[in-house]
């Protein structure tokens, strides 16, 4: 009886039932994000026919390249979310600055935060992209929202979510009670629960990470892989698995399904940038989906969650994943600041020091 399923639209109404208190904005501004990812999916859909071609190099506040796509889905999202009056701000991976709610619309308690198209770098080769969002409250009795009342960090969040635009398009949610995944019935155009409660497995035995910066990375990462690269004949004593998308929506997706572990650390490629993926807008919302599932996710010496921003757009390392081996990684970073890992390295220091305490 597929017309029993639950869709999403019920299930966000029914989670909000069981809450103490059910928050009416927070349904709405969900159903809102559901309107906007459906626009989004059908304009990714149609790739190359309704690309419009661009007159010159749009650049972002990154500075990168700005994608026909990027634009249109970042304002398929202010459009759809600004006039229900359950926001009173915005900010965008696309924007600059936080987005005003027009003042003909009424405002209300939360701020949404979302990378409208990430991944749009695969685009051009139809490669899995998919948009990620995050609501917050606004500190009480805040309207008209500064910059300051954005910066709140990842243990704030209220709800997290992606949409993926892969083979089959899903939505994916946490309210702070599970995750749960919805695919887009295209018969009926309702978002349906087909992943109830994901849970990422403790163990894996695969890891994803960009192995052309290897050059860049801190020790303790070099390690991590290194171990994993020499396979049953290595420490880890196991064959690994490696993948990479370049889309992190899909590549937390497969974590989500089937475990693994994610990294775009710390690196020295660019001195002045602590990492590649935004905090506010990628690491926060997936970090809140993989703790939620399970998992952990981390800067390497800190929970993801706990960072305090500092600006909108701000730069953060980023390993998620199977609990064990982020854990792993965490404490390959701490020996590594210690020099636990580098014992017999220099006969002055460490356990052989002659300056180490008895
Ligand atoms: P784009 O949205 O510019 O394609 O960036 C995607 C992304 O932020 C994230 O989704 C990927 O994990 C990461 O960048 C890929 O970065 P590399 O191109 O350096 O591998």
């Amino acid at each position: 009886m597929l017309y029993g399923r639950t869709t999403f639209s019920k299930f966000i109404i029914e989670e909000q039932r069981r809450m103490a208190q059910p928050d009416a904005q927070l349904t709405a501004l969900l159903n809102d994000v559901q309107t906007a990812v459906k626009y989004i999916a059908s304009a990714v859909a149609h790739g190359a026919l309704r690309s419009a071609p661009v007159a010159e190099a749009a650049v972002n506040v990154h500075g990168e390249e700005q994608k026909p796509l990027d634009v249109i889905a970042n304002d398929i999202v202010l459009r759809s979310c600004e006039w229900g009056g359950q926001l009173c701000g915005m900010a965008s991976e696309e924007l600059p600055d936080p987005y005003p709610i027009p003042p003909q619309y009424p405002r209300g308690r939360y701020l949404l935060v979302f990378d409208p198209l990430d991944g749009s770098s695969n685009l051009d080769v139809d490669v899995t992209v998919g948009t990620i969002f995050s609501v917050l409250a606004a500190p009480e009795g805040v309207t008209e929202p500064t910059l300051t009342d954005f910066l709140q960090p990842g243990t704030r969040q209220i709800c997290a979510g992606y949409a993926l635009y892969g083979p089959a398009v899903m939505l994916v949610v946490t309210m702070g009670r599970g995750v749960h995944g919805f695919t887009l019935d295209p018969e009926i155009g309702a978002f349906t629960l087909t992943h109830p409660d994901m849970k990422i497995p403790a163990e894996t035995r695969e890891f994803a990470i960009n192995t052309s910066n290897a050059r860049f990375w801190e020790p303790p990462v070099q390690r991590y892989v290194d171990e994993c690269v020499k396979g049953g004949s290595g420490p880890r004593g196991a064959d690994f698995n490696m993948r990479w998308i370049a889309s992190m929506v899909a590549e937390v997706h497969r974590i989500l399904v089937r475990g693994g572990l994610f990294m775009y650390p710390k690196d020295t490629k660019d001195p002045a940038k602590p990492g590649r993926l935004r905090l506010m807008y990628e690491a926060n919302p997936m970090a809140m989906l993989v703790e939620q599932a399970g998992g952990c996710a981390s800067t390497g010496r800190l929970r993801l969650l706990d960072v305090v921003p500092q600006d909108l757009h701000q730069r953060v390392p980023v390993i998620l994943g199977s609990k064990s081996e982020v854990e792993r990684i965490e404490r390959y970073h701490r020996e590594y600041e210690s020099g636990a890992d580098r014992e017999f390295a220099s006969p002055l220091f460490n356990v052989r020091s002659l300056f180490r305490a008895a």
